[in-house]
């Protein structure tokens, strides 16, 4: 396999809204970003995945972009964000942007113009269809709930929409769009960034019959992954977008891949894949409800440690994967992924090295790294688009409201887009004004400050666990090291070896809230990393404690 600059790196998502507030105003800001650079240096990050900071009406959070060249100005200036750049290459670090190109904000100047001239140019920019009997062209219901058309002003014609109706999708069939979107990402690549994180990117390519599906809904609608999972070719499109972008700039770009189909793999990640690499939701979308949010099931272990241990499997001989516990769309892995009697420290950085030691590049998201966890909610804290949606839906479901709410507080994305907790101040050290959204009231317990003065905390321990993967002597294993699952017949151990040449790591945790007995199956040299300081060894048998993770080195039998 050819070596890449990326491929030992590990990366930090930090959602700006939340991370630091510098003026006040309740938001974060750049300037809060640039100030916690050491502390990211220091965690270990090499690159940082920044969530938009683009111009913005803010209806889906930064997502719904009205202008690609400017900055937010809640979040600062061009000069910010070039001092950004600047002092983080003084720090060795990378950036990189998010790249939202399925679609824009309906303010944005491309859809203000195809508004005012429906037959005009900029109309050919969006997907403007004529209604058919008075209705809207097909029966898609968008992500965010709801018609994915929405009526244009004045005519019969409606514009697709695959997330709210401020995010119209841009027509990636139209090679004036196409070129105008390359531009701009040379335009980011030249400011020296050095890649993207990209958005809804399976979304671009249509089916453009725009047929309509059976009903999956009371509502009448389906969702309109129906209509994406019928449309082929996108790989054109990707491969256009790379050899135009990408390419010039040895960029490093995740996409986020939902829905791929198996012998998509290659061709997505593979050597010279469409991108470098792309995000696991293996685990994540175990939890999707079959009505949404509200009916989720509980994690199983079982089906995690499966799904996990399938994409290392399917991407050994093929890419990378990019590992993430969590991310803004997310609720916290400390409480999503963790048993409740499993919810504790240990558990906290039993969960880390379960990702982290896996093969494929590390993605921590701001705040766990200190073991931040899902937020108590009222309703009338909540502020995301996407979990008011799945409310209003559980309810027209005939689902109570307590029990609707509860279920969609479990999920909601705004668990990860709580202000980051720095220390036991006011507002948990984010800012001295009135947050933009409630701070998790455990920060007095949880938070920054805290953390870096005890030597076991959750932070010191992901030091430590970034400083072991990146260690001299495991680098190179824990990089490019083969994956094999261990103890699968064992409930709730999690267990898998990494090997390369003649070393071999096998990483051991147990899940469950008893004490185990392991018998070795390979022949253990030395005990080279643990969450717990305790490491019990009979012979060739270990005792793992609840919630032990004991990282041994062995060689084969
Ligand atoms: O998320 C995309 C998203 O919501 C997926 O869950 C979706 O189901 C998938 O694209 C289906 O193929 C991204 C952002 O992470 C999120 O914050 C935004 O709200 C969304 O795109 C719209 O930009
Ligand atoms: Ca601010």
């Amino acid at each position: 396999m050819k070596r890449k600059w990326w491929h030992d790196k590990v990366a930090y998502q930090i959602y700006p809204k939340s991370f630091l507030d510098t003026n006040g105003d309740g938001i974060g800001d750049l300037k809060g970003i640039i100030s916690k650079l050491d502390y990211l240096k220091e965690l270990g990050i090499d690159i940082i995945w920044l969530s938009p900071v683009y111009e913005s009406p803010f209806v889906d959070q930064g997502y719904d972009i009205s202008d690609y060249y400017k900055i937010a100005e809640q979040f600062g200036t061009m000069d910010d964000f070039d001092t950004l750049v600047a002092e983080m290459k003084k720090r060795g670090m990378h950036l990189i942007m998010d790249l939202v190109v399925n679609h824009c904000s309906d303010k944005h100047e491309w859809f203000q113009k195809a508004l005012a001239d429906p037959d005009g140019p900029y109309a050919g920019y969006f997907y403007f269809r004529e209604g058919k009997d008075g209705k809207a062209p097909s029966n898609y219901r968008s992500y965010f709930g709801g018609s994915a058309w929405t009526k244009v002003p004045g005519t019969n014609k409606y514009y697709l929409h695959t997330f709210a109706k401020e995010q119209p999708d841009l027509n990636w069939e139209n090679p004036v769009v196409r070129k105008k979107i390359y531009e701009m990402i040379n335009w980011w690549f030249e400011k020296g960034i050095s890649g993207f994180r990209i958005d809804a990117i399976i979304n671009i390519k249509k089916n453009l019959d725009f047929p309509s599906f059976p009903a999956d809904g009371d509502d009448g609608l389906v969702s309109c992954d129906k209509m994406l999972a019928s449309a082929h070719g996108i790989g054109t499109f990707l491969e256009e977008m790379k050899h135009e972008t990408f390419d010039k700039y040895d960029a490093f770009t995740v996409g986020e891949v939902f829905h791929l189909k198996e012998d998509e793999l290659r061709e997505f990640i593979g050597e010279d894949g469409h991108f470098s690499t792309k995000f696991d939701f293996s685990a994540h979308v175990l939890s999707y409800g079959e009505h949404g949010w509200y009916d989720a099931p509980a994690l199983d272990f079982n089906r995690w440690r499966t799904a996990l241990f399938d994409t290392q499997k399917a991407d050994l001989t093929v890419g990378f994967e990019a590992n993430i516990i969590e991310n803004h769309d997310e609720p916290r892995g400390a409480t999503h992924y963790l048993p409740a009697h499993a919810r504790n420290e240990a558990g906290v950085k039993m969960l880390a090295a379960t990702y982290f030691l896996l093969r494929g590049i590390p993605f921590i998201y701001q705040g766990q790294e200190i073991g931040m966890t899902n937020c108590p909610f009222e309703l009338e804290d909540i502020d995301d688009i996407m979990t008011l949606d799945n409310y209003r839906y559980a309810v027209a479901c005939g689902f109570p409201e307590e029990k609707a709410f509860a279920g969609c507080a479990r999920e909601s994305r705004d668990n990860a887009r709580t202000p980051m907790q720095w220390s036991d101040a006011e507002n948990a050290g984010f800012t001295t004004g009135k947050p933009w959204l409630k701070v998790n009231p455990n920060y007095p317990e949880i938070n920054v400050a805290r953390q870096e003065k005890e030597y076991g905390s959750v932070l010191n321990f992901y030091r430590r666990l970034l400083c072991f993967r990146k260690s001299e002597e495991y680098r190179d294993l824990l990089t490019y090291g083969t994956f094999e699952p261990m103890y699968e017949d064992q409930e709730r151990i999690f267990a898998f070896k990494r090997t390369l040449g003649k070393q071999c790591l096998t990483v051991i945790c147990n899940e469950s809230p008893a004490e185990r007995f392991l018998t070795l199956k390979e022949d253990y040299e030395e005990v080279v990393f643990v969450n717990l300081p305790q490491v019990t060894r009979i012979g060739d048998n270990l005792i793992l404690h609840p919630y032990q993770l004991i990282v041994v080195e062995t060689t084969k039998k």
